[in-house]
């Protein structure tokens, strides 16, 4: 995207991007800009601590972190950054059931938030990152509103069309 990324999409693996992309084409539809790249918080700490210190600095307001397994990413990068972090657990090659992923993103200790999205929740997670931007853009408030409204009307639609083969 041309304009200077608001919204920081990282992610532990390449192998991540098939359940992150989700994020990002929930954002793009939305018109938020963003930048999206790998920073693994066991195979490149560095870059973790690097892209971390950066992210206020670059000009980002949330960073949405995915990781699978034992998913240090979200955490780590909260704890080096005021930015809001989201965290997505995923489901990986490495993870027993996903509940590792989901727990290691989700308990973090008293001081150190991650808001947490639901296992391979990318897409509520760009929700709720362009929500929070959303607060001082009422264009993309305005956006937002209509999505949700589209939600609603797939429901009434569904009540509809259940209603028209008898179901009651
Ligand atoms: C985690 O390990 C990554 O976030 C990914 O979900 C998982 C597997 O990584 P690869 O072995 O596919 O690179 O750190």
């Amino acid at each position: 995207m041309s304009n200077a990324p608001q919204i920081g999409i990282i992610m532990g693996s390449q192998s991540d991007l098939r359940v992150m992309k989700e994020a990002a084409e929930v954002l793009e539809s939305l018109n938020v800009s963003f930048d999206l790249t790998v920073v693994s918080a066991h195979r490149t700490p560095e870059r973790l601590f690097d892209y971390a210190h950066n992210a206020r600095v670059k000009g980002l307001k949330v960073i949405i972190a995915g990781a699978g397994g034992a998913a240090h990413l979200p955490g780590m990068v909260a704890s080096l950054t005021t930015l809001p972090v989201i965290g997505v657990p995923i489901k990986s090659s490495n993870s027993i059931d996903g509940w590792d992923s989901v727990l290691s993103i989700l308990q973090m200790p008293g001081g150190v938030p991650v808001a947490t999205v639901a296992l391979d929740g990318a897409k509520n997670a760009g929700i709720l990152a362009a929500q929070i931007i959303g607060i001082s853009d009422n264009q993309l408030a305005e956006k937002l509103q209509v999505y949700k409204e589209n939600l609603k009307e797939k429901v009434i639609q569904s009540v509809k069309d259940l209603a028209k083969n008898g179901w009651k």
